[in-house]
Order: structure tokens, then C-alpha cells, then sequence
């Protein structure tokens, strides 16, 4: 049984500079990755919700950061995504600075997700952006997404690729850095997604079992037989 740590996820707030920026008084994890790599319908996903953050088929759209409450108290952040050649170059140095000054100075930053297309691999920007986090000695959970994109052996494949790549790249800082193979279009990973984000922010069994409790109370289960389909497992 999962806890679903970004069920019930609220829009809080819209950042574009540091003093926009919610105050630093509770746990945040924070979603990072290059424009277009899927970080917005990772969160949809996770959050069981199609239009929570927003997606976009125009790369490069996000530029401001989208906080979110969720049901625990912490906050998520979808940040904007960088590398999107189209952007002009001014305001790509700004979100970069601002980026590598976020993850490393955020002092309530539990985890960074780092959402990397599956089929794309590790790019410089993304070592940038980890260059700027690991030193913290905080961990981050990669999501190798759109692996539906791929035959599910080739995703096997290419997801070890990407681990090894990041493990290789940040040996001291390997066993922090863990790679999950991931789909929002199938909902693939999101257990997976889900165990890492509920350790971070110390959600434990009892409050598992709370939840479980409340879902159970909130929803009358289906009947037995009848297939919940394949949106969302329980
Ligand atoms: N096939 C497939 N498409 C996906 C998946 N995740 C996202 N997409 C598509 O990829 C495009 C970009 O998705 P977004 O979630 O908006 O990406 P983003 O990283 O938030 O983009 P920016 O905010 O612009 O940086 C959209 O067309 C999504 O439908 C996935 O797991 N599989
Ligand atoms: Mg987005």
C-alpha cells in the first residue's frame, strides 16, 4: 500500500524572483528538469489530477515556479524548465542563476526530482543543476520519463543508462541519486515515485494508515469484480 504524498495537492502560489518566494518555514521538494521533459504531468500524475499544474505542447512555457500545498503541510515546487533554445538568451542566464541559486540556497528543500526524458539522457544543464544540489548531501529522485515512448525493454535499458551515467558522474554521491523509470501518459513509476517522496518528508506507516483510513471513508471501495481501470491503483 502507497501513501499518495501529492494526493489533494492545492495551487498555492506563483513565484517569478526570490522575494516572491514562499516563506522557507516548512519541508518543499521541488520538480526541475529540461523545458518539454514532462516535470508538470509528472506532478499531474502524481497528484492523480489532469490539469493541476499546467502542461503545455510549446515548449518552454513555464517561466515562474508554481507552488503547490500538499495535504501534509509541505510545499512542491514545479520550476521552470531550462534549455529550451527559443527562449531569449537573457532570460534563460536569469532562470538558470535563479535555479542553481534556489536548489542550493532553499534551506527547506528536502529532495529535488529531476525529470529527464528517458530517451534524451543526462544533459549538461541537468549536471548543472545537480552540480549546484548534491553538495547539500540531500538526496534526488530522478524520474525517467516518457518511457512509454520506448518498448519496455529498451526503457529497462535506458533508464540503467541514466543511472549508471549519474552515478558515475557523482560517485560520492551515488547512493542518494536514484533513477526511476517513469510515465505520466501510462502511470508508470508512481509507487516507486511515491515511497521516495513519502520517505523525504517523513510521512511514516501510522500516517499511512491514516490515509488509507480516510480514503477508505471518503470512498466507498468498488464492488468486487469491478475493474477500477487504469488511471490510477490503489
Ligand atoms: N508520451 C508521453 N508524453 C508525455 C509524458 N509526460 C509529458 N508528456 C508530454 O510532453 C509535453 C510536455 O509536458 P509538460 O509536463 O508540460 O513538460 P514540462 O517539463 O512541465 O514543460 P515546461 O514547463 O515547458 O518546462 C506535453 O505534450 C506532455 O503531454 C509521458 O510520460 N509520456
Ligand atoms: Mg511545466
Amino acid at each position: 500500500m502507497a501513501l499518495h504524498p501529492l494526493q489533494n495537492a492545492e495551487f498555492l502560489s506563483t513565484a517569478a524572483s526570490d522575494a516572491q518566494l514562499p516563506p522557507a518555514s516548512v519541508a518543499e521538494i521541488a520538480f526541475a528538469g529540461r523545458s518539454n521533459a514532462g516535470k508538470s504531468s509528472a506532478i499531474n500524475a502524481l497528484a492523480n489530477r489532469t490539469r493541476l499544474a499546467f502542461t503545455s505542447k510549446t515548449p518552454g512555457r513555464t517561466q515562474h515556479i508554481n507552488f503547490f500545498r500538499l495535504r501534509s503541510g509541505a510545499l512542491l515546487a514545479d520550476l521552470p524548465g531550462y534549455g529550451y533554445a527559443a527562449v531569449p538568451r537573457e532570460l534563460k542566464t536569469h532562470w538558470q542563476q535563479f535555479l542553481s541559486r534556489y536548489v542550493s540556497t532553499r534551506q527547506t528543500l528536502v529532495g529535488l526530482v529531476l525529470v529527464i526524458d528517458i530517451r534524451h539522457g543526462l544533459a549538461d544543464l541537468d549536471r548543472q543543476l545537480l552540480d549546484s544540489f548534491v553538495e547539500s548531501g540531500r538526496p534526488v529522485l530522478v524520474l525517467a520519463t516518457k518511457s512509454d515512448k520506448l518498448t519496455p525493454s529498451a526503457a529497462r535499458v535506458a533508464a540503467r543508462d541514466l543511472e549508471r551515467a549519474l552515478h558515475t558522474g557523482y560517485p560520492v554521491h551515488a547512493s542518494r541519486i536514484s533513477v526511476v523509470p517513469f510515465s505520466a501518459v501510462r502511470h508508470v513509476g508512481l509507487e516507486d515515485a511515491e515511497r521516495v517522496i513519502a520517505q523525504w518528508l517523513g510521512l511514516e506507516e501510522t500516517q499511512v494508515q491514516e490515509a488509507r483510513e480516510r480514503t477508505h471513508k471518503e470512498k466507498a471501495p468498488p464492488s468486487r469484480g469491478v475493474t477500477r481501470g487504469p488511471k490510477r491503483r490503489s
